[in-house]
């Protein structure tokens, strides 16, 4: 397998669903299934939070989700854990500033798709030479999903960043009423979570993302 494309990677971002069981108001599978007939383009299992997932519960859940995403041929990427992406095979990875060394987890990862998530021009350097296929840019809005977040940076970054010629994709408090605005700046797409999985119509909150974005 070799690394993928810049040109695919951009079209994977479009809208790229993010989440865990403790982001779902029902069944996590449900939520992703719906999410899926809605058009999201790539998807990332986050068990993160008070309550969340661990050990094998949450080795099963990802396995769980990996097979729909799978059997719908939306590639499934990992936050942050690596030893549970390689074994469960995912196709790629993201990691924050916090996790593992970039460089590292490139290492270990071979040709899976590596996100990075990056917050200034000087992590995005670190990133681009670590080898990442994309760069997660926030925090473009206010979010209560993530306690621990960095300043709030609206679309600013996003703009200082495109020179760098790698695919981007904007987080933080992302919904339909701001989305075109993150693309506008120059996203290739948007990563969210509460406007998909708090939903009370899931699959049109991601059918209303993608008519924005495509
Ligand atoms: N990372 P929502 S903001 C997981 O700024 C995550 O790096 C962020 O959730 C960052 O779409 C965030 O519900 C949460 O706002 C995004």
């Amino acid at each position: 397998m070799a690394r993928i494309s810049p040109e695919q990677m951009r079209s994977l971002l479009k809208v790229y669903f993010i989440a865990g069981s403790t982001n779902c108001l029902q069944e996590p599978r449900l939520v992703l299934e719906e999410a899926i007939r809605g058009g999201i383009s790539l998807f990332q299992y986050r068990e993160k939070g008070s309550n969340c997932l661990e050990g094998m519960e949450k080795l099963v859940l990802g396995k769980e989700l990996q097979r729909i995403c799978n059997d719908n041929g939306i590639p499934f990427i990992v936050n942050d854990d690596i030893e549970m992406a390689l074994e469960l095979d995912a196709d790629g990875v993201h990691i924050g500033q916090e996790d593992e060394d970039a460089s590292e987890v490139r290492d270990k990862i071979g040709d899976k798709i590596l996100g990075v998530s990056v917050h200034s021009h000087t992590e995005a350097e670190k990133a681009k030479l670590a080898g990442a296929d994309y760069f997660g840019v926030g925090t473009i809005f206010p979010t209560a999903t993530k306690k621990d977040t960095r300043a709030v940076q609206g679309t600013a970054l996003l703009e200082q960043l495109k020179d760098f010629g790698i695919p981007m994709v904007g987080i933080g408090g992302i919904n339909v009423d701001n989305a075109a605005v993150v693309m506008n700046a120059g996203a290739d797409g948007v990563s969210v979570i509460t406007a998909i999985s708090h939903a009370d119509d899931v699959k049109e909150a991601a059918a209303r993302l993608r008519d924005i974005m495509y």
